[in-house]
C-alpha cells in the first residue's frame, strides 16, 4: 500500500504551523451519477471538512475533480442544507413547513403508511434514482423495507435502459473495453457524449491519444465543448444515429473493410445485417441524418482502414444518443461496428457505453427478494408518474397511487412533462414523504421532509460505469445537524413498521461487505479506497460475448421471439426535426457543464458559472424569429412552455435548440424548466425516456 494513503485512524499532520489543529485525510468516493467515480480525498480538521480532492493514487482519478466535486464543502455546509425533520404546514407544493422531532415524523409516517398498506400496499410507491449511486444508500435497506410492504415496484429507466438493453440484445450485458486502453486507440469515435462535461477522466485518455497521433471525432447535433476539441465533428439530427451507423456498414461491405474471419467465428446474422445495411447508402442516410454523404464517407474510411492498418478503432459511446425513440436500435447498430472490423481483437479497440454490468453486486444480498414472500407487485415506470400520479384505480393499473417516498431523486425537475408531474405532487390526497439535503422542487411537494446525510459523512460502496474500480467511502465527519444516512432513515421506520426480520438491523458496515460478497476483496477497499476488477485485457479477442450464443448477435433471436424486428434498424424519432409546421425546431436538453442533472443548482458559485437557463439557437433559426442574443423567449410546444435567455450560437445547428438542462424549476424563469415541454413517452427497448425527441418553437417576448 502507498504511503501516501493514510488510513481514516491515522492523524496526518501535513499544516506544520497550526500544531494543535491536526489534519485527517479520508479515503472515499464520488457518489454522483456520472461515469468517472472518482476516489476522493476529505481533509478533516477539528471534525471540519476543509478540503475535498481527488485522489492521485488511484489511476482513474490521478488526483484531477471536476468543478463541482471540488466544491464539495460548499455543497455540505451549504446554509440551506437541510438538517431536522420538517412537516408541512402550507398547502401541497407550498414549501412551508415546521421542524418537528424524528420521533414525532417517523411514528405518523410508519401510521400513514400501515393504514395505506392494510388497503392495498401497492398504493405505495419508492421513488428513488442516483442521487447517490452508493449501492448502500441506494437500495439496500430501502429496497428490503419496500420488499417487506409490497409496495410497488419503480423501474428505473429514466436513464439508461434503452442504450443498456440494446448492448444487452447484441454484446450481451453492460460491458466492454476497459476505459484505460482509450489511451492507446488511433481512431476514438465519441458518440453522443459531451465527455469534457460528464466524462472527464476519459477525456484525459482521448487526449493521451491524440498526443500519440490519434484522430477524434464527434458525433453529436450539439458543437459541445468536446466536439470543437475533435478533429471532426459530425453535426447529425438528433434520433438519426441508428442511420449513420447502418450507411458506415454499407460502405464497410462496398469496400470490403471487413475482417472476415472474425465475423465467420465470432458473431450471428451477418447475411441479414448485411442485406440490411445495403439499403443504406450514405446518401439514404445522409438525408436523414442531415449531414453531407462525404463527411460519412470518410468517416467509414476512417473507421473500416483504420484496423486493416493494424490501428485500433475505439468507440465511446454515451447515454446521450439513446434518449430518443429508437434510441435501443441506434445502440444495437453502433454495437455491431466493432466486430465488423474485428477491433474487438485488440484493447483499444471495440466499443464502451457503461462497464457496470462488469461488476458482481449481490442486489439478492442487499435486498432480500425474499421478503416479498411469493407477491409481485406492479411495476410504476418511473418516467410516466407524471400520468399515473394523475390515475384513478383501475383493473389495468391496480391501485390509485396514494403515497411516495422519495429519495436520491428529484421528479419535479428531472421527469418529463413536467405540468403534470406537478399536478401529481399537488394532489391534497397524496402522501409524500421526501428524504433530502435540499429544499429541491420536489422537496417543497412533500408532506414530511427527512435531513439525508450526505457522502461526506455515511458509508459506502461504489461501482463505477466508466471504469473497471470498485470504491469505498467512510465517512470523514459526522452527520450534519440530525441527518441521517438513507439506510438508518429505513432502518427507524422498518422497526415502527414492527418488521422483525433481522436483516433491518444491518448495520452499514455489514451492508458495504454484502455488495460484493468475496467477490472483491473488502480488506483492499479498506487499504487503499479501491480495489481494480481483475478482467481480461482484450474482452472479446476471441469471441466469448455474455449472449445465449457467446457470440456478437448482429440477428437477435431474443427480440425476433418477443415479435420485434431481429435487426437493427433506424427508427425515426416520434417527434421528428421538420415534421410539424407548428412546431418546426427539434429541442434537445443536455446536461449544463457546472450542474450534474439538477443537483448543484443550488451552489452558487456553479450557478453562476452558468448564469441563467439557456436556449442555444443557430443564427438561421434566431433571425427566422427575429431573435437576438440575450433576450428572453419562450420556448413552447402542446405540453406546456418555458423561458430562457436565448443565445445564438455556434453550438446549435439548423433546425434544433439546445435547452441545457436541468435548471431547478423555482430557480429558473417563470417557474418551470425545460421538462415542462419533453414527452413521457418511451424507447423502442428498455422502456426508456425520449427528452431528445421533443419538438417545439420558440418565440421572441
Ligand atoms: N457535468 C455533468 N456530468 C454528467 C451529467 C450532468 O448532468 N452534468 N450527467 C450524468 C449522467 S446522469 C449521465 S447518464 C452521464 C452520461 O451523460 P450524457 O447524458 O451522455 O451526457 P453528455 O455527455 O452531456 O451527452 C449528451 C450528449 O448527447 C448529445 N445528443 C443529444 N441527442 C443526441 C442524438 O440523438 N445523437 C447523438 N449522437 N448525440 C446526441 C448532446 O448534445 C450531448 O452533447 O453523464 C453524467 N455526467
Ligand atoms: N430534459 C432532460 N431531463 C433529464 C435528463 C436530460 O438530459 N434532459 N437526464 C436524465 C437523466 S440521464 C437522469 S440520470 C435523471 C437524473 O435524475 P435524478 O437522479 O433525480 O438526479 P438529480 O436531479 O441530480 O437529483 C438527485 C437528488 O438526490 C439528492 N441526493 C443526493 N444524495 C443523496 C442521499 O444520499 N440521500 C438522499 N436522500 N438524497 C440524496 C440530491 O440532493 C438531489 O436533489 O434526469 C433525467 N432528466
Ligand atoms: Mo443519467
Amino acid at each position: 500500500m502507498s504511503s501516501i494513503l493514510p488510513s481514516v485512524t491515522e492523524a496526518l499532520t501535513l499544516d506544520s504551523s497550526v500544531p494543535s489543529a491536526p489534519l485527517r485525510q479520508v479515503l472515499g468516493a464520488c457518489p454522483h451519477d456520472c461515469p468517472d467515480t472518482c476516489s476522493l480525498l476529505t481533509t478533516v480538521r477539528e471534525g471540519v471538512a476543509i478540503k475535498v480532492q481527488g485522489n492521485p493514487a488511484h489511476p482513474q482519478t490521478g488526483g484531477v475533480l471536476c468543478n463541482k466535486v471540488s466544491r464539495y464543502t460548499e455543497r455540505t455546509y451549504h446554509p440551506e442544507r437541510l438538517l431536522q425533520p420538517l412537516r408541512r404546514t402550507g398547502p401541497k407544493g407550498s414549501g412551508q413547513f415546521e421542524p418537528v422531532s424524528w420521533e414525532a415524523a417517523l411514528s405518523d409516517i410508519a401510521a400513514r403508511l400501515q393504514a395505506i398498506a392494510r388497503r392495498n400496499p401497492e398504493a405505495i410507491v419508492p421513488y428513488s434514482y442516483a442521487g447517490t449511486m452508493g449501492q448502500v444508500q441506494c437500495e439496500s435497506m430501502a429496497g428490503r423495507f419496500f420488499n417487506k410492504l409490497g409496495a410497488s415496484f419503480l423501474d428505473r429507466t429514466i436513464c439508461a435502459t434503452a442504450g443498456g438493453e440494446g448492448m444487452a440484445q447484441t454484446l450481451g450485458g453492460k460491458v466492454g473495453m476497459r476505459v484505460e486502453f482509450f489511451a492507446e486507440s488511433r481512431l476514438i469515435i465519441i458518440w453522443g457524449s459531451n465527455s469534457i462535461g460528464s466524462n472527464l477522466h476519459f477525456w484525459r485518455y482521448a487526449q493521451q491519444a491524440k498526443k500519440n497521433g490519434a484522430r477524434l471525432v464527434c458525433i453529436d447535433p450539439r458543437k459541445s465543448e468536446t466536439a470543437e476539441k475533435c478533429h471532426e465533428h459530425i453535426a447529425l439530427l438528433p434520433g438519426t444515429d441508428a442511420a449513420l451507423a447502418l450507411a458506415l456498414m454499407h460502405e464497410l461491405v462496398s469496400h470490403d473493410w471487413l475482417d472476415h474471419d472474425y465475423i465467420d467465428r465470432h458473431t450471428v446474422g451477418w447475411p441479414a445485417l448485411r442485406e440490411r445495411a445495403l439499403q443504406w447508402s450514405p446518401e439514404r442516410a445522409a438525408a436523414v441524418c442531415g449531414v453531407p454523404a462525404e463527411q460519412i464517407r470518410s468517416l467509414a474510411r476512417d473507421y473500416g482502414q483504420c484496423f486493416i492498418d493494424g490501428h485500433p478503432a475505439a468507440i465511446r459511446l454515451n447515454y446521450g444518443m439513446q434518449r430518443v425513440r429508437g434510441g435501443g436500435n441506434a445502440t444495437r447498430a453502433i454495437a455491431c461496428l466493432p466486430a465488423l472490423i474485428g477491433a474487438w481483437r485488440h484493447r483499444a479497440g471495440g466499443v464502451l457505453l457503461s462497464t457496470s454490468g462488469l461488476f458482481p453486486v449481490d442486489k439478492a444480498a442487499l435486498q432480500k427478494p425474499e421478503l416479498l414472500d411469493g407477491r409481485r407487485p406492479r411495476t410504476i415506470n418511473m418516467i410516466t408518474i407524471g400520468d399515473d400520479l394523475l390515475r384513478e384505480s383501475s383493473a389495468d393499473f391496480g391501485p390509485k397511487i396514494e403515497a411516495l417516498i422519495v429519495y436520491n431523486s428529484n421528479p419535479v425537475a428531472v421527469a418529463p412533462e413536467s405540468g403534470k408531474v406537478v399536478r401529481g405532487f399537488e394532489r391534497e390526497d397524496l402522501f409524500t414523504v421526501v428524504l433530502e439535503h435540499f429544499q429541491t422542487d420536489t422537496a417543497d411537494h412533500a408532506d414530511y421532509l427527512l435531513p439525508a446525510t450526505t457522502q461526506l459523512e455515511h458509508w459506502d460502496v461504489h461501482s463505477s460505469y466508466g471504469h473497471t474500480d470498485a470504491l469505498l467511502n467512510r465517512p470523514a465527519i459526522a452527520p450534519l445537524g440530525q441527518a441521517k444516512p438513507n439506510t438508518q432513515i429505513f432502518r427507524e421506520l422498518a422497526a415502527r413498521m414492527g418488521f422483525a426480520e433481522p436483516c433491518f438491523l444491518d448495520d452499514d458496515q455489514t451492508l458495504c461487505r454484502a455488495v460484493y460478497g468475496d467477490k472483491v476483496d473488502f480488506q483492499t477497499l479498506l487499504d487503499q479506497g479501491f480495489a481494480t476488477l481483475d478482467l481480461p485485457d482484450a474482452p472479446f479477442a476471441e469471441g466469448g460475448f455474455p449472449t445465449p450464443s457467446g457470440k456478437c448477435e448482429f440477428f437477435s433471436e431474443r427480440l425476433a421471439a418477443q415479435g420485434l424486428d431481429g435487426l437493427p434498424d433506424h427508427v425515426a424519432n416520434y417527434e421528428a426535426a421538420g415534421t410539424s409546421a407548428k412546431f418546426p425546431l427539434g429541442m434537445i436538453s443536455p446536461p449544463a457543464r457546472n450542474f450534474l442533472n439538477s443537483s448543484f443548482v443550488n451552489v452558487k458559485s456553479l450557478r453562476d458559472m452558468e448564469g441563467e437557463p439557456l436556449l442555444e439557437m443557430h443564427a438561421e433559426d434566431a433571425a427566422a424569429r427575429g431573435i437576438a442574443s440575450g433576450s428572453i423567449v419562450r420556448v413552447f410546444n402542446e405540453r406546456g412552455e418555458y423561458l430562457v435567455k436565448a443565445e445564438v450560437s455556434p453550438r446549435a445547428r439548423p433546425g434544433v435548440v439546445n435547452g441545457m438542462g436541468i435548471w431547478w424549476r423555482k430557480m429558473g424563469l417563470g417557474g418551470t424548466n425545460v421538462n415542462q415541454l419533453t414527452s413521457q413517452r418511451l424507447t423502442d427497448l428498455g422502456r426508456g425516456p425520449v427528452f431528445y425527441d421533443c419538438l417545439v418553437e420558440v418565440q421572441a417576448v
